[in-house]
């Protein structure tokens, strides 16, 4: 750590900061620490007292909790695990994997992308500065383990998945779901849809359009979209599509949506008609006459640069500020569930799609306690 220098005459920097810095700063004091004061008092207890030699004694001899990042047992930002899935409804958040990766049409590794979010997530603390959020104080995250899927057997696997998530939301959980490659998009708003009574939106972020029928005679990454909006109530005039672009968007899915009538901004839509305007547009798309909204953000809408580890990787995508600013945008109304996909441990490069595929999750979970979305109501 570098010594602190005095700066001058001046002892209350406040009046420097930028209008984000100083409600940034404003807000923190008015965070509770309660949470983290008892999960400081279980790891002393569980972990036991920390060695004579310790000075702080917060800290334990075997590390519980967040602290060492590097050490521990690699949940969710290590959330407790949730090994009886029953009890999963007992949480404000439940975390899952679909390590799936038999619908990958290029670059495979997805079945890795569970574990890769989840190891890089300990890099995290549960507060975010600029969003004046500390998830450990506002809501309970539990990390119920993987999907048991069925490697080369897509449609087993999207009936694994399916049950998976159908269970989940049914508990009254929020469902985030770590993928998997994009295929896993059908089952889970499969098995969310099924329990609403109207219908069910989407906000999908790519590059990729997915809504092809099939892609090498099977339904692929390149499908969910297609067999999702087949489902009676999930209507394509509900589907936004938010980064299509570039090269590699097949011709058979872009005809689809021309048919179905599903709503597509591209990246430069975006940019220039601007991140509010572009929220509000997907929000009205995704919310018309719909119960709920289903959120999917494949990490590939990103541009290549930022996303190597990516079944599909594309130039021209979004900056990760713009990402982020768009998906708290769009998370702002509430939402039924999230997944993240397509993020391929096996191809990433120090991690970097891993980190940005967990900090995906966290400004929207940010983004929902901010809006009085979580923690449950009623729970
Ligand atoms: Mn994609």
């Amino acid at each position: 750590m570098p010594e602190q220098k005095e700066q001058g005459a001046s002892t209350h920097p406040g009046p420097r900061h930028g209008p984000e810095a100083a409600r940034a700063v404003a807000l923190e004091a008015t965070l509770p620490t309660a949470a983290r004061d008892r999960e400081i008092a279980r790891g002393l207890e569980l972990g036991l007292p920390g060695a004579d030699s310790i000075v702080d004694r917060s800290i334990p001899t075997f590390s519980r909790g967040e602290l060492p990042h590097y050490a521990g047992i690699n949940t969710f930002l290590k959330a407790p695990y949730v090994e009886d899935v029953r009890e999963c409804g007992n949480f404000d958040v439940a975390v899952v994997g679909a390590p799936h990766d038999s619908g990958t049409t290029y670059r495979p590794g997805t079945r890795f992308g569970p574990q890769g979010i989840r190891r890089i997530s300990g890099l995290y603390g549960t507060y975010s500065f600029e969003l004046g959020v500390d998830l450990r104080e506002s809501i309970t995250i539990g990390d119920v383990g993987d999907i048991f899927t069925i490697p080369g057997n897509i449609e087993k696997s999207f009936d694994q998945i399916a049950k998976g998530v159908s269970h989940i939301y049914a508990s009254g959980a929020f469902p985030v779901v770590l993928g998997g490659d994009h295929s896993i998009g059908y089952p889970t708003v499969r098995g969310v849809a099924e329990h609403l009574d109207g219908n069910l939106g989407i906000i999908h972020f790519d590059r990729h359009v997915d809504t092809q029928e099939t892609d090498l005679d099977e339904r692929m990454h390149t499908t969910p979209w297609f067999h999702a909006t087949d489902i009676p109530n999930v209507p394509a005039s509900n589907l936004v599509q938010i980064g299509i672009g570039g090269w590699q968007a097949p011709r058979p899915g872009v005809a689809v949506g021309r048919e179905r009538g599903t709503t597509i901004m591209t990246v430069n839509d975006c940019v220039e008609m601007g991140i509010e305007t572009a929220v509000e547009t997907a929000l009205e798309v995704a919310w018309h006459d719909a119960e709920a909204v289903w959120l999917s953000f494949d990490v590939d809408c990103l541009d290549a640069a930022f996303v190597p580890g990516t079944g599909w990787p594309e130039p021209g995508g979004f900056l990760p500020r713009e990402a982020l600013a768009l998906l708290r945008g769009v998370s702002s109304r509430g939402l039924a569930g999230m997944e993240v996909v397509e993020c391929s441990p096996p191809y990433d490069s120090a991690d970097i799609t891993s980190l940005v595929s967990a900090r995906a999750i966290c400004d929207v979970l940010a983004t929902l306690v901010n809006n009085g979305h979580l923690p449950r109501k009623g729970a």
